[in-house]
């Protein structure tokens, strides 16, 4: 028995073992359960883990992706540390139970499958999805998955050709990937409280907007369960975060799933770069995996910090 605990979280992995540790600690665990939410163009199944508590059914609830771009390999294993916490210390740890019992917490660890194997065995640094996409005399491979949603698709800092790095899609919602995300998060989970989107690099965390430079009216109690969420960071490993807007700390961006979401109404958003710091002598996307424990604790403590402070109307 117990054998996700055999899953070395410390290394990072293919597709596949991710899906059969998933599959193992949701058959190990009363209060674990293996979703399906949907396909990628190369009929990957889109897996996740949805983690709740004793008590009544429909609560409101927090969404984790990541790995939607390709080569932030830590995003997705981070992504399982935080899984493997909530699952091993429901009822164990008062904090971690307090916040399973608040809210139903959805994991989708990798989102962008076909990519992910593909910077695995061919282009490390492939940040796409691997659709394939007609230009006027050749095929283009992929569209920006973080680009690809509804609201103000096709906007500054997105482009409309299949060979950008940052290609839109042929329409919203043209990826597989991301209409199934959207489509499993609207028929299912009707009151969405904390949404977050973990990528690397840089250790920072996002709030909308992407595709304007203006700031939402809620941008202020963003900040402040931003702010919460960057000290319980700090007292967990020692990292620095910072906060701010996509637009105001990165570039403009348009399509992406913050901003889709800040226009559905959801209080709390929040794209996570991750580790390392994009200083000159960065590890950038290739971290080392003896940092992975580490960047999925503090992300953790980010979640666990954001949880508590969220109010549940
Ligand atoms: N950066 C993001 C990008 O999509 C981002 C910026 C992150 C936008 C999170 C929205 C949410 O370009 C990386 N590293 O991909
Ligand atoms: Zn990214």
């Amino acid at each position: 028995l117990n054998k996700a605990r055999d899953f070395k979280l410390d290394e990072y992995h293919s597709y596949d073992e991710m899906i059969d540790y998933m599959r193992k600690l949701s058959e190990e665990n009363e209060h674990v359960e293996l979703i399906n939410v949907g396909i990628s163009s190369e009929e990957k199944t889109l897996y996740g883990i949805k983690i709740f508590g004793d008590g009544k059914a429909g609560k409101p609830s927090v969404f984790v992706d990541a790995g939607v771009h390709a080569r932030e390999w830590i995003a997705p294993a981070a992504a399982l540390v935080v899984i493997d916490r909530l699952a091993a210390q429901y009822g164990n740890n008062d904090t971690i139970s307090r916040v399973i019992d608040k809210f139903d917490w959805y994991i989708v660890p990798q989102t962008n499958p076909d990519g992910y194997e593909y910077s695995r065995t061919t282009d490390r640094l492939w940040r796409k999805t691997r659709s394939r996409n007609m230009t006027v005399n050749k095929w283009c491979v992929g569209a920006d998955a973080n680009r690809n949603w509804g609201y103000r698709w096709g906007g500054a800092g997105a482009n409309r050709s299949p060979c950008s790095t940052v290609y839109a899609g042929s329409h919203p919602f043209s990826e597989p990937e991301i209409r199934g995300l959207k489509e499993y998060i609207t028929w299912n989970i009707p009151q969405l409280t904390i949404y977050a989107s973990l990528h690397s690099y840089g250790q920072v965390l996002l709030s909308p907007w992407g595709y304007t430079d203006e700031k939402p009216d809620n941008y202020q109690d963003q900040k402040t369960a931003a702010t919460l969420a960057i000290n319980a960071i700090k007292n967990t490993t020692g990292s620095y975060y910072t906060h701010g807007t996509i637009s105001e700390l990165m570039y403009p961006a348009s399509g992406t799933s913050i901003d889709f979401m800040q226009n559905r109404g959801v209080p709390y958003i929040y794209g996570v770069e991750l580790r390392p710091t994009d200083s000159a002598n960065s590890f950038a996307f290739s971290l080392p995996p003896t940092f992975i424990e580490s960047t999925g604790e503090e992300m953790l403590a980010a979640l666990l910090a954001l949880a508590d402070y969220a109010t549940v109307q």
